[in-house]
């Protein structure tokens, strides 16, 4: 089938094989941590210097890994079909830099990006690469102790939702990547696409915790399930 207009939402799964932990898998990383304190508003206001000390542990860790078959082949996905006329709206929920080093173009990161700050004093939103601190000066405004990473924690409202709405309405496909579907508002995109009629697939190691919800699902890794399917689609293209 020839599509026009693809959603892809893609989740932690799709950095596993990168060497990045997922969240809720046997070694997640939610597992390591108590997520309330490192991942919440209200574990930064208790102790923000742990909170940022956790982002900054995970932002050093990017050094060492590299985007995977899978980043590349969605990047050649977007290129291929984007030159065709069609569109490809790329939506992450990982809040590392491994689709765009993978060659992602317009990367929707609705959860944010490691490799950003934000000044809770001024809203400036700048690259971030060194360690953040609860000393750390925002460039722009002077203020200190207002520097956090630009990422959005349990409690607060995921970056782009209405614009993802209305790219969800305009689709022919919905595909969920690598994601285990337990955190809202990314787990209820397939009911949102399902309602309107846009074809759903999921592609992940194994059933997600709305993978009856999908009109069609492959399971494995994702570094051999994408570039297959990518390579699908863009056959017909
Ligand atoms: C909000 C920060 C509203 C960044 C994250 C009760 C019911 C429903 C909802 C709620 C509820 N109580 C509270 C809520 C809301 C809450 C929520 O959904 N909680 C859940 C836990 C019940 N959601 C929120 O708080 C969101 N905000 O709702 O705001 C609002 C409204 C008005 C005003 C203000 C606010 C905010 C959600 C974002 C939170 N931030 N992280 C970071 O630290 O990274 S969420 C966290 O989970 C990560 O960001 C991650 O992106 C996200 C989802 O996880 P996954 O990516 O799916 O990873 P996971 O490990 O779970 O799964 C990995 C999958 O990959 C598995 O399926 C596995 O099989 C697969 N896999 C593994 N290896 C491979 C593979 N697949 C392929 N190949 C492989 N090799």
């Amino acid at each position: 089938m020839r599509y026009r207009s693809i959603v892809i939402l893609t989740g932690a799964g799709v950095s596993a094989e990168s060497g990045l932990s997922t969240f809720r898998d046997k070694d997640g990383l939610w597992l390591q941590v108590d997520i309330e304190a490192v991942a919440s508003i209200q574990g930064y206001l208790r102790n923000p210097q742990k909170v940022l000390d956790f982002y900054n542990t995970r932002r050093r860790g990017l050094a060492a890994v590299a985007p995977n078959a899978a980043h590349h082949a969605l990047a050649d996905l977007h290129a291929v079909m984007t030159a065709a006329g069609a569109d490809v709206t790329l939506i992450t929920q990982n809040v590392d830099d491994l689709h765009e080093r993978g060659g992602a173009t317009n990367v929707l990161h609705m959860h944010g990006e490691l490799l950003k700050q934000r000044c809770e004093a001024c809203g400036a939103v700048r690259p971030c690469s060194e360690d953040l601190t609860i000393a750390t000066v925002c460039r722009d405004c002077g203020g200190s102790g207002r520097v956090r990473p630009h990422i959005v924690w349990f409690g607060e409202m995921p970056f782009e939702i209405d614009r993802i709405s209305t790219e969800l309405l305009n689709a022919d496909l919905f595909v969920a990547i690598g994601t285990s579907g337990a955190v809202y508002p990314a787990a209820g995109f397939v009911a949102q696409a399902h309602m309107v009629g846009v074809k759903t697939l999921e592609l992940n190691l194994a059933p997600s915790d709305v993978a009856d919800l999908f009109d069609e699902a492959r399971y494995g890794p994702a570094s051999v399930i994408v570039p297959q399917w990518v390579d699908e689609v863009l056959r017909d293209a």
